[in-house]
């Protein structure tokens, strides 16, 4: 097995990499995950480090003017960062950002280089867990990670890497509330900024067009009160749904002049709470809506805003409210999409399929909410936490860790509900005391019962049911669905054909409705959105198939089933006109056999 620590014993980082002699060095996009990029398998199933770099010039009119940051929007999983052969920062959790000042390691007015080592190994102690193990193969012994998750464990530099300047005198941080009295929004701000004597923040709101609604001048904290404010609401619930406002902040000196200055955007709503709904602006809401991947062709888990914005043109046309950010955070340009949108969003971090509990495990886990906590506190279309996806939430340790990682993040934001996509079944399950929505993820007909679509109505009544009365909290379905081979077609309804999934979605739909009866039942989100790619298992055929899109996002039937549907919820929810062709759905080739 080759020396996988090689790159520190020589010091990779103090030249360029393509110096390397008899190295694999190859030209590498950023961003994009690097596993899809090459032809080759060990590349695309690399375990370990891989070192990337790159030179940049830097002015020489900034020195001495500005501090200089260098931010990573995402790293998987783990990097290490040198400038100029010096070591910068450090970060673990892949799908969150992290930054240094790095002005003191600059050259301005010349070239400059950046590497970075990135890992991608998972073991017992990361978000996600995984564990690597030596294979022998025939050509050597091998390093193998395994993990229990379902989608492939796409590495590399993700999102955008940038280097940008503040002032000397500067705004570190903004913190953001609001509330609604009457007709007027309440915005609450709270700047973290170099405090000094003669400085003081100078805050001004502005509605979409640019005209100024409220403004203040203060040392950092205050309220701001905005008469007839136009509040934040979702997609379809509003016709003006995701309306933002911009918050500016700035820093003033004794003369008034400006030492730096902010944007936020913000919306202005609440959310509330009780045990049998989930309020914005007062409004119960119904959640229709999907489970997600970041997953494209090539790509991988790379950035890439061509199928970001495909993919909510998509999620308006089929009438979705909402989404998970399942199993990972999102990158910025997703969610300021969803804002601008009015897209509710389940903001979900790393953590999936969580077992082997351990104090350090917890440490990582409560950092991987304080980071996302920190990047998405200010956005309207974070309605709630989802802490963890399909823990092993059965044993009393279980619960003992689930509850100190919910009270982690109340501890950082009161204003958001807490849940978890919870697998385990209502009796065994130890999680659900400590959070305020209970979601759970099941596969009647596909993983319990195959074949069987007549076993999925009158059981998911039941388990929905069983968990509302076991905690008293509201409940939906986080995940549900069926593979299905995109042009496979077999009647009567056969397993992963696209008949099949259609009928287990109407399976669903049926208990869904009878759920919405009973008060308790607060949304639907289908098991997924677009297929996605995992690892290599006889269970999967080029990856997940449970898309209502295929990867390259064209819809199957089951889109237009599902848009037929959420075309419906929004009548009669929030009385929106059907779309113009919605006559197409009803010719009788469409029309569900047990209706005909
Ligand atoms: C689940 C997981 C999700 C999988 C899905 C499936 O329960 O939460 O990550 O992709 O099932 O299709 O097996």
């Amino acid at each position: 097995m080759s020396d996988p620590l090689i790159g520190f014993r020589q010091y990779w980082y103090k030249n360029d990499l393509t110096k390397l002699e008899g190295m694999d060095v190859h030209m590498m996009p950023v961003p994009s995950s690097y596993n899809d990029i090459t032809t080759q398998t060990n590349i695309r199933d690399h375990v370990g480090l891989v070192w990337y770099d790159r030179t940049f010039f830097v002015p020489q009119s900034w020195v001495n003017k500005k501090r200089v940051i260098l931010r990573f929007s995402s790293v998987s999983y783990a990097a290490q960062v040198w400038l100029n052969g010096k070591l910068a920062v450090n970060h673990e959790i892949g799908h969150l950002p992290f930054q240094k000042d790095v002005t003191a390691l600059l050259n301005f007015g010349a070239s400059n280089r950046v590497t970075v080592a990135c890992d991608n190994t998972l073991l017992q102690d990361t978000v996600p867990q995984g564990t690597v193990y030596e294979a022998k193969t025939d050509l050597g012994n091998k390093l193998v990670q395994s993990y229990t998750f379902d989608f492939f464990n796409y590495a590399g530099i993700h999102r955008p890497v940038v280097l940008y300047t503040t002032p000397l005198h500067y705004i570190d941080d903004i913190t953001v509330y609001t509330d609604v009295s009457g007709t007027t929004g309440l915005v609450y701000y709270n700047v973290i900024y170099t405090k000094s004597d003669d400085v003081t923040c100078v805050v001004t709101l502005f509605d979409k067009h640019g005209t100024k609604v409220a403004g203040a001048e203060s040392y950092g904290q205050d309220a701001l009160k905005v008469p007839d404010a136009k509040l934040w609401w979702p997609y379809l619930m509003h016709k003006d749904p995701g309306y933002l406002y911009t918050l500016q902040v700035e820093l003033h000196n004794t003369e008034k002049e400006v030492l730096d200055v902010y944007r936020q955007p913000i919306g202005i709503r609440t959310i509330s709470w009780t045990n049998t709904s989930l309020l914005i602006n007062n409004h119960p809401i119904y959640f229709h809506g999907f489970g997600r991947h970041e997953d494209a062709d090539i790509r991988g888990k790379g950035l890439d805003l061509p199928t970001i914005i495909r993919d909510h043109n998509l999620m308006k046309w089929i009438r979705g409210n909402a989404y998970r950010t399942s199993h990972y955070p999102y990158a910025d340009e997703i969610m300021d999409v969803a804002d601008q949108l009015g897209i509710m969003i389940i903001d979900e971090c790393p953590s999936v399929d969580t077992d082997a509990f351990s104090l350090r495990l917890l440490e990582k886990h409560k950092d991987s909410l304080t980071e996302l906590y920190k990047r998405d506190k200010n956005r309207p279309s974070v309605i709630m936490w989802s802490i963890a996806n399909e823990p092993r939430t059965q044993s009393k340790a279980a619960g003992q860790y689930f509850e100190e990682v919910a009270k982690h993040i109340k501890s950082l934001d009161r204003t958001r509900p807490v849940t978890i996509a919870i697998a385990r079944g209502v009796n065994e399950d130890q999680s659900g005391f400590h959070l305020d929505v209970i979601s759970f993820n099941r596969y009647n007909a596909w993983y319990q019962n195959p074949g069987r679509l007549d076993m999925i109505t009158e059981k998911i009544v039941e388990e929905a049911t069983a968990w509302h009365t076991k905690y008293n909290k509201p409940v939906l379905v986080s995940e549900y669905g069926a593979d299905t081979m995109p042009g496979l077609h077999i009647y009567p309804e056969y397993i992963w054909s696209e008949e099949y999934q259609v009928t287990l979605l109407s399976n669903h739909f049926k208990a869904f409705d009878r759920l919405r009866e009973q008060g308790w039942f607060i949304g639907e989100f289908v098991w997924n959105f677009a297929d996605f790619k995992t690892a290599q298992t006889y269970t999967r055929v080029g990856g997940n198939k449970k898309g209502l899109f295929t990867r390259d996002r064209q819809p199957k039937a089951g889109a237009h089933h599902v848009r037929k549907r959420y075309s419906l919820l929004a009548k009669e929810l929030y009385n929106v006109s059907l779309p113009s062709d919605f006559q197409h759905y009803l010719t009788p080739a469409s029309i569900h056999h047990d209706e005909l």
